[in-house]
């Protein structure tokens, strides 16, 4: 019987323990438990600090960054787009496929873009509505350290390699709309989705 209460009290405990993963559910939630900041708020436009140490917190930032982009039905999320100034992004190409482990980048480097250029149509949730094309690298290589801290290399093309870019964009507070060279649909854009022109930090 002590044996047996003692195992119910470890189950319980081992239970109640931060997961070793962070896999959540791919169901979308009545609301992002993380609210998603928009174009103008001025947590957008901060960068982020680099994480020191791959935690139990962090873990369960990211469980809260994946239900959040879940929810919203984005394929990435980066950490400032909830408000929080952290080197921290979420990627899943597949969210309705319950079978394919998201991606989870933290401290994210780029070492290297391809020499090719594409043309994309990109959209953010922290500017719902606006779609525009953006040009960049086909290919990026990038390193980093995943949800246990273990360093990684990462290759990507095609949607990988953009979605890559958008969120590492939103680690250094730049946003998809300062990377448009289109400026009458970029105007009209903003303009019809209640966004304000001047948000907006052009690179050229
Ligand atoms: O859900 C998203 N779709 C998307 C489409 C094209 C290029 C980039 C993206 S990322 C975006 C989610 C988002 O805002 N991430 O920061
Ligand atoms: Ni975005």
């Amino acid at each position: 019987m002590r044996a047996l209460a003692r195992s119910f009290a470890q189950m319980a405990r081992t239970a109640e323990q931060p997961g070793r993963t962070v896999q959540v559910p791919k169901q979308p939630l009545a609301e992002p438990p993380l609210p998603i900041h928009t174009l103008g708020d001025r947590v957008l436009r901060t960068p982020a600090k680099r994480i020191g140490k791959v935690d139990d917190a962090v873990r369960e930032l990211v469980r809260d960054m994946l239900r959040s982009m879940y929810t919203a039905k984005g394929i990435g999320l980066a950490a400032p787009q909830v408000g929080v100034h952290k080197q921290l992004l979420v990627i899943d190409l597949d969210p309705e496929n319950p079978a394919s482990p998201p991606l989870v980048l933290i401290n994210p480097e780029i070492r290297s873009f391809g020499s090719g250029l594409d043309s994309y149509e990109e959209g953010c949730l922290s500017i719902p509505g606006v779609y525009l094309d953006v040009v960049r690298p086909s290919t990026v290589e990038v390193n980093y350290r995943d949800e246990m801290g273990r360093p990684r290399r990462l290759k990507a093309d095609g949607l990988l390699g953009r979605c890559i870019q958008h969120e590492m964009d939103h680690l250094n507070g730049v946003l998809f709309v300062d990377r448009v060279t289109d400026e009458l649909s970029l105007n009209s854009e903003l303009q019809e989705h209640g966004f304000q022109r001047g948000d907006v930090q052009s690179i050229r």
